[in-house]
């Protein structure tokens, strides 16, 4: 179980602000006219306590209380410039940001959930107990922000007026963190008490460079105290260590969801987007896959764009999924985005006008930036990641320096796309029909399996897995990878898994509405079906076929063949769309080498699968149920490879 306000709150502990006097006190002495005033705009007393506490404890020599106004918006912008933490492009509204070279990713081992005596903390995380917490935290944070401006900002995660939209603090030093969540998070000041009343809770993020030197990232930190949903973040930069409203903030929400709302909520790493049906409809889908896995690139397949990387659900009173996203920009990794598989966002990065933070790659001396995979000639030198750089490169250990970090990252807003959606600011969400599950798996499951029941479809969830790294390769060299989420699960993984199972198992959906589930896979290779090359089987423009098949499917508009795994799609309903929506050719010895049943590797998944779960405590006896029920199907098959023509008999 999870206590919430249990222990001492972090900051109101170091600085001693316990009263909304005091809380106004010290904003009259440290603020100037003009944000004194705004500050007074906001009333709700524990907001107000955060935030006297935050300015306390860090010492800003200015606040800055950020209303979202679009001269705030341009003095943070250009606060970035002054402070060197970005720097201009010739391409009006484009920006170039570096992370220090160590930290252009998430610090997991520098990153902590605060943990009360005796609290259960995800077997994958580091937890430090608060005491521990207190005095790193009060050591690590005084003073941080003498000399600097503390931006102070209001939003709210999801439209104003959503049942699962929670109000967010952003408090920090940094104008690029700023920056980036102007551009990723609605600004909700105005309405900021009003959505905290309604909702009953805020959570808070503390977070400030400090020097920004790369000596200091042994001493970087980024805590997640679950009790009082607030976050500490310290001489970092990299946005997933520092703008803790995305991740930080997701992992508080998937608290919610788990342990306040189970079987009501989810708080899910998953895409949202809709796709044109027959007949003038759109059907809306959201989609997990772990980090680098074509998130981003399924979302913007689609017709009408909502999300790529988080997603808030909820079963309405009529019955029906409903899906908001926390975020309204896109913080996407770069790399191999080129005109081919992406040309919509390609159309945005390439033209000048939209506000794109670029983070991390190489930008060639006209001020044009670069990265792996786009598919353009590649420049001869320019400045990246990792300073200086020219073709042919080597670091200190011998190896090529690319372009880019694979990490390298584009911010922009959301409505910058041309397919961005209305939606994405309806507080109903979108009525969601298709869930789906993907990672990179190169041998294994079929390109699309449709789950027979909603507890199926959890345990495709549960199964993800995506290529293992070169320093994680496992007997079968697939990491897993449950729901794409587990990195952002605070608690036991049994506890949510209970939680997925009841969520889409609930008798409140109505039963035209309940959604569909289904696992994708673009990562098939011809060398693991008979051919001799690592390419892969598919395209990126596929995408389309696939998620156009599962759009017909959620309307039981395209029948489809029963397997132990799942529901596949019939050759002839794939080709016809493949032609219709892609002009593409799709021999049926394609489908063939695509969703034949490989079922050797497939029992050996559910074996890998079942071997890791059974070291997990107390999992729902459900999941080992469906696996070994596909298990058996499987078995009774009696061949290893079995065509679809087979199985349909
Ligand atoms: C991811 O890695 O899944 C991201 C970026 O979306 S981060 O903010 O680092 O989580
Ligand atoms: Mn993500």
């Amino acid at each position: 179980m999870l206590e919430k306000k249990k222990g001492v709150d972090i900051v109101i502990e170091i600085s001693g602000i316990t009263t909304v006097e005091a809380a106004k006190k010290l904003f009259e002495e440290r603020l100037d006219t003009e944000h004194l005033s705004r500050i007074g705009q906001i009333s709700h007393s524990e907001v107000l306590l955060k935030i006297a506490n935050a300015i306390a404890m860090c010492q800003p020599d200015t606040v800055f209380i950020n209303t979202g106004s679009e001269s705030d918006k341009q003095f943070i912008r250009e606060l970035a410039i002054n402070n060197r933490e970005e720097e201009r492009l010739p391409m009006t509204g484009h920006t170039i940001h570096y992370d220090l070279k160590d930290e252009q990713g998430r610090i997991i081992d520098r990153t902590f959930y605060i943990a009360n005596e005796g609290e259960t903390v995800s077997s994958l995380a580091n937890k430090m107990l608060r005491p521990d917490a207190l005095r790193d935290i009060r050591e690590k944070m005084t003073g941080i922000m003498t000399g600097k401006t503390m931006m102070v900002g209001f939003y709210i995660r999801g439209p104003v007026g959503a049942p699962v939209s929670n109000p967010a603090l952003e408090i920090t030093s940094s104008a690029y963190v700023s920056h980036s969540a102007e551009l990723l998070y609605r600004n909700a000041y105005a309405a900021f008490d009003r959505e905290v009343e309604r909702v009953g809770h805020f959570y808070a993020n503390i977070h400030s460079e400090g020097p920004n030197r790369l000596e200091d990232l042994p001493n970087a930190r980024v805590f997640m105290d679950r009790s009082f949903q607030t976050t500490y973040s310290m001489f970092c930069t990299y946005a997933g260590n520092t703008l803790l409203m995305k991740k930080g903030n997701h992992r508080f929400s998937v608290d919610k969801a788990v342990y306040e709302n189970r079987g009501k909520e989810l708080s899910e790493h998953m895409f949202i987007t809709g796709i044109d049906g027959p007949g003038g409809r759109v059907t809306w889908m959201t989609g997990a896959a772990p980090s680098g896995c074509g998130k981003t690139t399924t979302a913007m397949a689609g017709d009408h764009f909502v999300g790529d990387d988080l997603a808030q659900m909820w079963i309405s009173k009529e019955g029906s999924l409903r899906s908001v996203n926390p975020e309204c920009g896109i913080f996407g990794i770069i790399q191999d985005v080129n005109w081919e598989g992406d040309p919509r966002l390609m159309e945005v990065l390439r033209k000048s006008g939209t506000e794109v933070i670029w983070s991390n790659l190489l930008i060639d001396e006209n001020g044009t930036p670069h990265w792996t995979g786009n598919g353009e000639e590649p420049p001869l030198k320019g400045r990246n990641f990792q300073g200086e750089w020219h073709q042919g490169m080597k670091d200190e250990k011998g190896n090529r320096v690319p372009i880019s970090h694979p990490n390298a990252r584009c911010t922009l807003s959301s409505k910058a796309l041309a397919n961005y959606s209305e939606s994405s600011e309806d507080p109903n969400g979108v009525e969601t029909r298709v869930i789906t599950y993907s990672g990179r798996d190169s041998d294994t499951m079929p390109p699309i399996r449709v789950a027979k029941n909603s507890d199926h479809g959890v345990v495709i969830g549960a199964c993800i897995v995506s290529a293992a790294t070169a320093a994680e390769v496992g007997a079968t060299g697939v990491k897993r990878a449950p729901w794409a989420n587990a990195p952002f699960i605070p608690g036991a993984l049994g506890d949510y898994m209970d939680a997925q199972f009841k969520f889409f198992g609930s008798d409140t959906f109505a039963a035209d509405k309940r959604p569909i589930m289904a696992g994708l896979n673009y990562f098939l290779t011809h060398e693991a079906r008979g051919g001799a090359e690592k390419a892969l089987i598919g395209e990126k423009r596929d995408v389309k076929v696939w998620l156009a098949w599962l759009e017909r499917r959620a309307h039981g508009e395209v029948a489809a063949i029963e397997t132990p795994i799942g529901y596949i799609p019939r050759y002839e309903d794939l080709k016809n769309l493949f032609k219709k929506l892609i002009d593409k050719d799709y021999p049926e010895a394609l489908y063939d080498k695509q969703f034949s049943l490989y079922v050797d590797n497939i029992v050996a998944r559910i074996d890998l699968q079942k071997d890791a779960y059974q070291k997990e405590p107390n999992l729902p006896a459900k999941l080992f149920e469906v696996l070994k029920e596909q298990r058996d199907g499987l078995m009774a098959l009696k061949a290893n490879v079995v065509t679809p023509a087979q199985i349909e008999g």
